[in-house]
């Protein structure tokens, strides 16, 4: 069987997002309320097509992307940066490479059982997060 991402996840764990919300340069207020934030994550997967809808009570973040097709990638509400991002299949890993004033930016998703793991990437930080199915 093929991996599905499709579903509604939350999230239980956060490990590092302030360094990397300080990577991306996110002033000091911002990040204090980002920081509380218990984001979901609404996946829809159509074979390579995927829509990935980051939920919270203060911003979502809506990303549609096809694996294999670069595209440019704006982050409203987040850093407000253009990226040329491509995501790639890395057997059953999501590999996102986000090219743009940033290095070495990107995320990786992958799924565990029931969970959900993502790893999001800038310059040296390495934010870990990990979401579990909604019931
Ligand atoms: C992402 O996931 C990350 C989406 O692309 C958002 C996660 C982190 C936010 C990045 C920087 C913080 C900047 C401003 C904070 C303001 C609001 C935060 C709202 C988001 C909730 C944490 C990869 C993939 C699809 O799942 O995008």
């Amino acid at each position: 069987m093929p991996v599905d991402y499709s579903g509604t996840w939350d999230i239980v764990s956060n490990v590092n997002f302030e360094k990397y919300m300080v990577a991306l340069g996110i002033d000091f207020a911002t990040r204090k309320i980002a920081g509380m934030l218990k984001p979901q994550k609404v996946i829809k997967q159509e074979g390579d097509c995927f829509t990935v809808k980051t939920l919270s009570t203060f911003r979502n973040y809506d990303l549609s992307f096809k694996v294999g097709e670069e595209f440019q990638e704006v982050t409203h509400g987040l850093d407000n940066r253009t990226c040329q991002t491509v995501v790639n299949w890395d057997n059953e890993k999501l590999v996102c490479v986000q090219r743009g004033e940033k290095k070495n930016r990107g995320w990786t998703h992958w799924i565990e059982g029931d969970e959900l793991h993502l790893e999001i990437t800038c310059e040296n930080q390495v934010c870990k997060q990990i979401y579990k199915r909604t019931v």
